[in-house]
């Protein structure tokens, strides 16, 4: 008989490669539902980082020394790695950012302020994260483009029949999310990527929910600009990337200047690298993107297809089991979800009820999660979400739906 992918995997193990999983908050087992946040490290993550400044540490692409040559070779080979995760053809086509807000503002400025002219349009989604809008909202401001936006649905997945009258021709980009980090919405890109192409628009996926959570390979999806956070997926902090189609990447400007962009300067001007180069000015995040490499190795261990069924079967279960809590209203589409759920109860604001349920070492999150807009759409100032990934268990939601019915009885 066919085996589900996530039971190939020793889930129990993989918790004991997470060192923080083991301590407590106000006396209690620590359950951490907050990785839509930012996810926990492994042991080998933390020792990749250890590692690099014990042994490697140097600066990249300029000294002529030994240390030089290793961090270089390290850096320049998590570049490959991370190519080879989402599928890009080549290694040149992966800029290392801090993370997702600066891939987007990276395309923002470097590719709109070259390309958008007066009257442009760009098309993003009600559901999009504060970093997938204001960069927009900036370039809108600086050069008379409007924004446009395709809106959501009672059930949280996108009011894809009113498509055709906002993606017109005047549409030079689509940017929208992957994966909503409020509502667990999974949007159908691929199909989306290609209607966009159809006008003559480009695509910028925002990947941070789904690079660490399912398979995502670039030329599958048909995007153009695909950005994410390292620490989102098992990676550190300070480290992200912005994968671009090579041919776009070149014909883009840089947007920060300074050393290691330039192939020659004068004091009035200066001649550029290629991509990625041309787009990382300045002494780079080394020891972070030798830190992503080792996430990625580790999540590739597990393997996405197990990674995403097992934080399916979690946030399925969640969304179910808080709809026995009377007076709870839980958002996001029923069938198909990314590993989280937002609720709300009438019993309490979401503020109250996050900080009731630390008391009990349950971390979720409280609050509009950089949704403002979507947040109005569903008439609330912000939800409770608990978020999860591989290492978290059905027993954790258990114990967090036990919680709740105790904050029920607390609040009313
Ligand atoms: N896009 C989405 C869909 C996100 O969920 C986030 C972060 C970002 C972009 C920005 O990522 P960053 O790494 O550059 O900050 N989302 C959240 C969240 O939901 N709670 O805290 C951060």
């Amino acid at each position: 008989m066919h085996k589900l992918a996530t039971e190939t995997v020793d889930w129990a193990a993989i918790r004991e490669d997470f060192p923080i999983l083991r301590e407590r908050a106000h006396g209690h087992p620590l359950i951490y539902f907050d990785s839509a946040a930012t996810s926990q490290k492994p042991r080998v993550v933390i020792e990749a980082l250890r590692n690099f400044y014990e042994h490697d540490n140097a600066n990249v692409h300029r000294g002529l020394h030994t240390l030089s040559s290793r961090a270089t070779e390290a850096y320049e080979k998590a570049r490959q790695r991370v190519a080879d995760y989402i599928g890009a053809a080549n290694a040149n086509e992966i800029i290392f950012t801090r993370g997702t807000t600066e891939s987007i503002n990276l395309v923002a400025q470097a590719w709109g302020g070259k390309f958008i002219r007066e009257g442009d349009v760009i098309l993003l989604t009600v559901m999009e994260h504060h970093s997938n809008l204001v960069p927009w909202q900036l370039l809108a401001e600086r050069t008379g483009a409007r924004l446009r936006f395709v809106p959501v649905r009672d059930d949280g997945t996108l009011e894809l029949d009113e498509l055709p009258s906002l993606l017109t021709p005047d549409v030079k980009l689509f940017a929208l999310t992957h994966i909503s980090n409020s509502l667990g919405t999974i949007n159908p890109v691929a199909e989306l990527c290609e209607k966009a192409h159809a006008v003559g628009a480009l695509t910028l996926v925002d990947s941070a929910q789904s690079a660490g959570h399912m398979p995502i390979d670039v030329r599958e999806l048909g995007c153009d600009f695909l950005a994410f956070s390292g620490h989102k997926m098992c990676g550190p902090t300070g480290i992200g990337a912005l994968y671009g189609r090579a041919a776009i990447l070149d014909s883009m400007s840089p947007w920060h200047g300074g050393g290691e962009m330039i192939v020659s300067v004068a004091l009035e001007k200066s001649t550029f690298k290629k991509a990625p180069h041309r787009f990382e000015a300045g002494t780079p995040n080394i020891a972070g993107a030798i830190g992503l490499a080792a996430a990625i190795d580790y999540i590739e261990g597990i393997g996405r297809p197990a990674i995403f069924e097992h934080d399916s079967q979690l946030a399925r279960y969640a969304a179910e089991r808080l709809t026995e809590l009377p007076g709870t209203r839980v958002f996001g589409p029923n069938e198909e979800r990314g590993a989280l759920v937002g609720f709300v109860m009438d019993a309490a604001h979401p503020h109250d009820l996050t900080t009731f349920a630390d008391q009990y070492g349950l971390a979720m999150r409280g609050g509009h999660h950089c949704n403002q807009p979507l947040m109005r759409r569903f008439g609330v100032s912000g939800t409770t979400r608990a978020s999860f990934y591989f290492y978290n268990t059905m027993e954790e939601i258990d114990r967090m739906i036990e919680i709740l019915h105790r904050a029920l009885r607390f609040f009313s």
